[in-house]
């Protein structure tokens, strides 16, 4: 009896000691409700935020993929598993590119390694964001048919799903490639596809200028509810002037989302900037932004999150299989932010 009362206490101190920093109402929200798909469910945008089905704020954090077609062995459900328990990520962003040996020139493998994905993200009971990963070839129109294919098939086989999020267009590119005459009417033929089959979804339409052009998007809105423009950024290259740009477009009441960032600078490679990577996290604190890091791969590159000697046949070297053990720099500083 004793020890049930002592245990109280304490329970209750505890709760106490939190709601001094956090208000009561998000405290007692965590306790009750976990942060996945079960308790979530559809997300909507409102204004400049994203909700759940409880009508409260909600924050998607978590990494991505690199390209299908070259790092996709290692998105295994265990990893994804590990991911969720030991990182708290609650999305996984499937990276599909189109180009440089990716969708168009392999359909079948790379959309059954995006099926196989999404559907262990979903049984985990995470979001899965299914990127058309446009890089190289700039424009989103180059590969428009392709894409209406695509979406039409993925939206009709998850159309039921409040775990899948559609992003129609990673990062148009090029001095040619705009807003207003590219990239909006493009997502004007997608999206209607999308919401044909699952009216719900929410929907990530990159921004020119590789995402960093929110700006023109929030000055030309799309007319279709629950759309996120998305802006990207490389801790190492990009600082107060695309924070600028997001600031106005948050301004205009454009919904933002970070579908993609580094620690690096923008080519992925080289030594990760931190003190850089910290004014972008409490910038998007204190928007409340969300975010998906750059990315879960184990290439030789400073934004991958795993060195390169982690594979997965180390059960047999006797070696541990756990990627926790095999973190780069820029793996740690990721982690120690979701864990926070
Ligand atoms: C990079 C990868 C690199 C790969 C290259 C292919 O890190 O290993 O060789 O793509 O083109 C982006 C893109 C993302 C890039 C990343 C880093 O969305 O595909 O990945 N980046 O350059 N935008 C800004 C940076």
């Amino acid at each position: 009896m004793k020890k049930i009362i002592v245990g109280i206490i304490i329970f209750i101190i505890i709760i106490v000691l939190i709601c001094e920093f956090t208000p009561v109402s998000e405290v007692l929200d965590n306790i009750i409700y976990n942060n996945y798909v079960s308790d979530n469910g559809w997300l909507y945008v409102d204004g400049t935020s994203i909700k759940n089905k409880r009508n409260k704020n909600f924050t998607l954090k978590g990494v991505s993929s690199h390209g299908l077609q070259w790092y996709s062995d290692i998105i295994t459900y265990d990893n994804l598993k590990n991911l969720k328990e030991s990182w708290n990520i609650n999305v996984f962003r499937i990276a599909m590119y189109t180009s440089e040996n990716g969708y168009i020139s392999n359909k079948e493998e790379i959309k059954n390694k995006v099926i196989e994905i999404a559907n262990n993200v979903i049984d985990l009971d995470m979001y899965a964001i299914i990127d058309w990963h446009i890089l190289r070839d700039n424009d989103p129109n180059t590969y428009k048919e392709d894409s209406k294919e695509f979406f039409n098939e993925i939206s009709n086989l998850y159309a039921d799903k409040p775990n899948v999020i559609y992003e129609i267009c990673n990062e148009p590119n090029g001095n040619s490639i705009s807003w207003d005459k590219h990239v909006k009417p493009y997502a004007e033929e997608i999206i209607p596809i999308i919401r044909q089959n699952s009216p719900k979804s929410l929907i990530i339409v990159g921004t020119p200028t590789w995402c960093q052009e929110v700006n023109a998007a929030a000055d030309n809105r799309l007319d279709f509810d629950n759309i996120l423009y998305s802006c990207h950024f490389y801790a190492g290259t990009h600082g107060e002037d695309l924070r600028k740009n997001v600031e106005y477009a948050l301004s205009k009441g454009a919904p933002i989302i970070i579908s993609e960032w580094g620690t690096t600078d923008m080519t992925g490679n080289g030594s990760i900037y931190t003190d850089k990577a910290n004014e972008w996290i409490d910038f998007l604190n204190k928007n409340n932004l969300s975010w998906i890091n750059w990315s879960f791969s184990n290439k030789s590159e400073g934004s991958a999150i795993i060195l390169p000697t982690y594979t997965l046949i180390n059960e047999e070297t006797g070696l541990s299989n756990d990627f926790n053990d095999y973190l780069t720099d820029s793996g740690k500083y990721v982690k120690n932010l979701l864990k926070k």
